[in-house]
């Protein structure tokens, strides 16, 4: 076997430990998305479907129900033009999973397969066809119907853990009650939040990190609601400034922060901050950055700065199909990289120490941060 072959093999083998998604365990019900036509109204998708269909108004388009707009998106995205773009390649890869045709000309085939799963066999065929142990959910109790699941006392199914996310809960005139109570109900893994510049967290957030021993995730350069007429589709990116997180970390030497960044133009900026810190984690490439020439070139940058101690990707799936793709195609991009790491040392590495570090870089440090 080849040099590269060998890499492949251990990070195909390697089980992954999914930092960040948006999924939701099938306890939570009709939060738990699925099939081909949430697949196809990804926002990522809706983006690209309106841009190759001008004609189309976001009103019009949000107007439809979920079906039409997935048959829009399929007619604009994968009849009239080739799936090239990461998120249309990413469904073409989804559908050939399950046997389906990825150039059908219309999705009659693809509904009638989703329509015969059965949602407790689909997670695990998933799970398993994308290789995933563990994840983490994306859990906002600002949302009312996210909200009324834990307040029900369900349990998540186990390899489902909970992320407390702070975009709208930071808002709450009792921040640290806030904090307490959901902390108590979700047993979460992790505290989260994304931001455009980076700014010190109300003083509740770092307490509630300490008392519980949890790290403070932050994503950094979103610049919501570029254009609000796309929804969740219309946010954009902007370069941040790391210095204010170089204070953090070094004024908060007891916590723990997990960080990504959007801009491409931030990715070295954020290496060099890990250097100085070993209490920052960067973590995936995130939404914009999730292209696997981006994914290789960044988890290079990353294995060339910090060695194997980082978590080169996260899914960010909100349509638990994603996971397929997203986890297929970022292990060919982290294999490429780490190969061309490896073919840097003057002595070839054993397959005991690539399967190691494959382990350590898909899931083992992303599971110890989790405590997963
Ligand atoms: O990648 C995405 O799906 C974005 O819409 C965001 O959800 C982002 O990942 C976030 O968590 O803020
Ligand atoms: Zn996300």
């Amino acid at each position: 076997m080849t040099l590269a072959e060998r890499v492949s093999k251990a990070v195909d083998a390697a089980p992954i430990v999914d930092l960040h998604t948006h999924l939701f365990a099938p306890q939570f019900g009709a939060l738990n998305l699925w099939g081909v036509d949430e697949l196809l109204t990804y926002h990522y998708l809706v983006a690209e479907a309106l841009r190759a269909a001008p004609k189309v108004t976001p009103e019009a388009f949000f107007a439809r129900d979920k079906a039409a707009q997935a048959d829009l998106v399929w007619e604009a995205l994968f009849v009239r033009r080739s799936p090239l773009s990461e998120a249309t390649a990413g469904v073409a890869t989804v559908l050939d999973a399950f046997g389906l045709d990825p150039a059908a000309k219309d999705l009659r085939e693809a509904r009638a397969f989703f329509a015969r799963r059965r949602v407790e066999e689909h997670v695990e065929d998933v799970l398993r066809l994308a290789g995933v142990a563990a994840l983490a959910m994306t859990n906002d109790p600002t949302d009312p119907a996210e909200r009324a699941v834990w307040e029900s006392g369900a349990a998540p199914d186990p390899r489902f853990h909970a992320a407390l996310r702070l975009d709208r809960l930071v808002a709450s005139n009792d921040l640290a009650s806030e904090l307490d109570r959901w902390i108590a109900r979700m047993r979460p893994r992790y505290l989260a939040i994304s931001v455009n510049e980076v700014s010190p967290p109300p003083r509740a957030v770092l307490d509630a990190c300490r008392a519980h021993d949890l790290p403070f995730a932050m994503m950094i350069g979103v610049r919501r609601a570029v254009n609000p007429r796309l929804g969740v589709a219309g946010d954009g990116v902007s370069t941040a400034d790391l210095v204010p997180l170089e204070r953090l970390a070094a004024d908060n030497p007891d916590v723990r922060f997990l960080v990504t960044t959007l801009a491409r133009e931030n990715t070295h900026g954020l290496c060099v901050v890990a250097r100085k810190f070993a209490n920052v984690l960067p973590f995936g490439c995130w939404w914009f950055m999730n292209n696997p020439s981006l994914i290789e070139e960044t988890t290079m940058m990353r294995l060339e700065m910090l060695g194997p101690t980082f978590v080169p990707q996260h899914s960010d799936a909100r349509v638990l199909d994603q996971l397929i793709y997203k986890w297929r195609h970022t292990r060919r991009s982290i294999a490429r990289a780490l190969t061309r790491r490896y073919e840097a040392m003057p002595v070839p590495p054993t397959d005991a120490q690539i399967e190691r570090d494959a382990r350590a870089l898909m899931g083992g440090i992303a599971g110890e941060w989790l405590g997963a």
